[in-house]
């Protein structure tokens, strides 16, 4: 991409509504734009970040065994008078009528929507377990949408339905999730701890939020400080066995760990003092089992082995696309800007032209550029003809990994620099060691 040709409006100024520095970086980089109250666009660059954190999410769900569909946004009330959340539901729901008068609403979750679609089909005890799963939008009416898309009204969501015959079976169901939420984030280059959490309007007791720790989190959280180095679930990880599944969430449930809805100071206190973590975090995902509470009221059985009707025995499992953004950011940064992890970069390479319009520095940047596009590598060209010193500050504040900086004295020896964007580490090597360098 070349940035003459793209689109990502900079910010030279800090904007004035941002409260923490990932909703600065993330105005100042041109990555969103808010429409209205909490309702944001996603500019190119910052949808090139949330493409990725998708694709790893998605990535981790397919392993996991969950099979992905598209639900509506727009749900018809009907569903939710069935299960009995349309009045429970409150002010957070967006309620509209259509022109014929019906009451519809924008979905803030899908636990009655998809129960809907397996009663339609699923009839048999044979065709589970299953665990369907879509990346869709949501609205929610918070009472608070602050921190750019941290929090905010229409956000996106993976939200993931197990459904098992038995409780067993979605304790399991439940399991596969648990570890595929531990690699994602990891993939995301985060270190988040499952939390025992409390259920609110979605049901059920057993609950784990997924917690980033962040001095700028909004919720308070209590831990052993051992999960910082826990071993994540490795790709070989058998999501097909029981035993293996359940070792792993026991492993990251031995110690202490609750969010401050379900904190248990007595329990807390146990934990030998120095080992105590009490900070500030981020919930990037939430899973919950709870049972057949929506198969009940909506009628959503299958025959059993024994011939009889059983209610099906369900889960849901949310992760927030829209605010691991956010959350990498606040994660990983400097003074200068965003730090991105290799994993989820908008680009993997800046190629800065230091002098435009100079013969020398332009085909250098253009070979360099062909070349490690050629190789598969998502690259910008910075070809404008802004000051060096201008297109250093927007490379530092958008975050690429890594720059390749042509500028006329270094072309003129038939050499370029390479900088990492994070150590700030700079070599100087010549245009052809450049390109090997990325092309392995
Ligand atoms: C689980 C999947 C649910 O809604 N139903 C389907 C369950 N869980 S949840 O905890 O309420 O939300 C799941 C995740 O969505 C993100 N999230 C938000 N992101 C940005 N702005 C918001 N207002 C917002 N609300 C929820 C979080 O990452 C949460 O863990």
């Amino acid at each position: 991409m070349r940035l003459s040709r793209y689109f990502m409006p900079i910010l030279k100024e800090n904007p004035k509504e941002a409260e923490i520095v990932s909703h600065r970086l993330m105005l100042r980089a041109g990555m969103i734009r808010q429409q209205s109250q909490g309702i944001y666009s996603w500019l190119p660059l910052g949808k090139r970040v949330l493409d990725k954190v998708n694709a790893i999410i998605r990535d981790e769900q397919n392993r996991a065994g969950a099979i992905e569909l598209s639900m509506p946004t727009l749900q018809s009330a009907e569903l939710w008078q069935e299960s009995g959340r349309y009045d429970a539901y409150g002010k957070e729901m967006l309620r509209i009528k259509d022109r014929q008068d019906r009451p519809m609403l924008y979905g803030p979750t899908n636990e009655e929507m998809v129960t809907d679609i397996f009663r339609s089909s699923v009839k048999s005890y044979k065709d589970l377990p299953l665990n369907l799963y879509h990346i869709q939008l949501k609205f929610r009416d918070e009472i608070r949408p602050r921190f750019g898309t941290m929090r905010s009204r229409e956000f996106m969501m993976k939200d993931a339905y197990s459904f098992d015959l038995t409780r067993e079976g979605a304790e399991h169901s439940y399991n596969k999730m648990f570890a595929a939420y531990l690699r994602t984030f990891e993939r995301l280059g985060l270190r988040a701890i499952p939390m025992r959490a409390d259920t609110g309007p979605i049901g059920g007791n057993l609950s784990h939020e997924f917690i980033i720790l962040a001095d700028t989190g909004e919720s308070e959280v209590f831990c052993h400080k051992d999960f910082v180095g826990f071993d994540i679930p490795d790709e070989r990880t058998d999501f097909d066995s029981v035993e293996g599944l359940q070792a792993i969430f026991e492993k990251w449930t031995s110690l202490y760990a609750a969010t401050s809805e379900m904190h248990d100071e007595a329990a807390f206190n146990a934990v030998p003092e120095s080992d105590r973590l009490s900070a500030r975090g981020i919930e990037v995902g939430h899973i919950f089992y709870f049972g057949t509470k929506y198969s009940e009221t909506m009628g959503a059985k299958v025959q059993g082995p024994d011939g009889k009707e059983h209610f099906v025995h369900m889960g849901s499992y949310g992760i927030g696309p829209t605010r691991l953004v956010p959350a990498i950011i606040e994660a990983s940064h400097d003074d200068n800007g965003i730090i991105w992890p290799a994993s989820v970069a908008p680009f993997d390479i800046v190629v800065i032209n230091m002098k435009a319009g100079d013969q020398a520095c332009d085909d250098t940047c253009e070979l360099v550029y062909a070349a490690l596009t050629k190789a598969g590598k998502d690259v910008l060209y910075d070809d404008t003809d802004d000051r060096a010193g201008t297109k250093f500050a927007t490379a530092d504040l958008i975050g690429v990994p890594v720059q390749v900086i042509a500028g006329p004295r270094a072309v003129a020896n038939g050499e370029v620099e390479v900088k990492d964007r994070k150590t700030g580490a700079r070599e100087t090597m010549t245009i052809e060691a450049a390109i090997n360098r990325f092309v392995a």
